[in-house]
């Protein structure tokens, strides 16, 4: 594994455009089929009331916003949803709950929900806080594939977003979910106000994890009324591009997922994304509580660039 400095990666995150796509596209043929995309469908099984604090997060109990919560859903109801999403072609399922940490019978009944999932021939990804050991390995003995725990930003503007847990609080965890065997699904959200050296900062401290995330998910902040990030901040496009060109050449071999904020991109912003390195999207109506694209919409763009979606193996 390459070691990758500060230096080294802000030298290619300022490469000319046209360079940096060129070198992103070269890894990504070099370690992927180019017009491939693999398909996640997200379900919130637990919304709203959240104790954390994430200035971005809708689903906060410190926020006032249009959330409705919810007790975490029955198992037959995430069954059905997680057939729906393969029968519009998924090959992952991702679960989310708006809880600090699983209690143990929250646990116990996620394990369901996994291998009931996993029976219907889809991948499984569940993203639930903050993880006890034992709760990981219970986790993966279910058959969990993949466990989804975002670093977000920098080591150094994590507080600015978040201060009822720390950064440290992160790495712990998705360090738990390793060991336990379970793969790992670890990105961050663009547009909170952090610069472009807090975005090399966070891929950096991601692309040096041994192994690196099989799974990269690259969010556009949707500014949710009523959270502190409101009014958000401009990410210059092409710098957001950028940053998703690095991603590609810093982490070869994980699937970069272009996440939140599909809906407020135009076609070509998203097709520049697609050129620099995505090859995973979330798709269906909703990600957790906002919207994503229209399916046809998404259906009707890959499409048109000659993308393919990508089959179970
Ligand atoms: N509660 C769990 C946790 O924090 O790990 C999982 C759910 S949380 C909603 C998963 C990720 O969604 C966050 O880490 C963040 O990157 C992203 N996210 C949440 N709200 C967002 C928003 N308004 N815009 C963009 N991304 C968002
Ligand atoms: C990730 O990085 N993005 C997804 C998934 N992991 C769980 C969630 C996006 C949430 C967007 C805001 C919402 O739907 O509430
Ligand atoms: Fe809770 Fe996750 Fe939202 Fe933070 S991002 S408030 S931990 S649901």
């Amino acid at each position: 594994m390459t070691t990758w400095t500060f230096e080294a990666a802000l030298e290619t995150f300022e490469l000319p455009f046209s360079d940096l796509m060129y070198k992103a596209q070269g890894v990504h043929r070099e370690n992927f089929k180019s017009n491939e995309v693999q398909i996640s469908t997200l379900l919130s099984i637990k919304t709203g009331g959240c104790p954390e604090n994430c200035s971005y997060c809708p689903q906060s109990a410190h926020y006032k916003t249009d959330v409705q919560r919810s007790k975490l859903m029955q198992l037959n109801e995430v069954v059905a949803a997680a057939k729906q999403a393969k029968e519009a072609g998924s090959t992952r399922f991702c679960m989310g709950a708006a809880w600090r940490g699983p209690r143990d019978s929250d646990i116990d009944q996620v394990c369901e929900m996994v291998r009931e999932v996993k029976s219907l021939g889809l991948e499984t990804c569940v993203t639930l806080g903050m993880l006890k050991e034992n709760q990981a390995e219970k986790l993966q003995e279910a058959g969990l594939d993949f466990y989804n725990h975002n670093i977000d930003t920098s080591e150094e503007f994590y507080e600015k977003i978040i201060t009822t847990r720390t950064f440290a609080d992160r790495i712990d965890t998705l360090n738990k979910v390793r060991n336990a065997g379970i793969k790992v699904c670890c990105g961050g959200i663009l547009g909170m106000g952090e610069t472009n050296v807090d975005r090399i900062k966070m891929l950096l401290i991601l692309a040096n994890m041994d192994p690196q995330p099989e799974s990269v998910p690259i969010n556009k902040l949707i500014s949710i009324p009523g959270t502190p990030l409101e009014n958000g901040a401009m990410v210059d496009p092409l710098d957001f591009v950028r940053t998703i060109a690095l991603a590609r050449i810093l982490l070869p071999k994980s699937y970069i997922r272009l996440s939140a904020g599909r809906e407020q991109m135009s076609d070509e912003l998203q097709s520049l994304c697609y050129l620099a390195g995505v090859n995973s999207i979330f798709y269906g109506e909703k990600l957790l509580t906002a919207n994503n694209p229209a399916p046809a919409n998404d259906v009707d763009l890959l499409q048109r660039l000659g993308m393919v979606k990508q089959q179970m193996a």
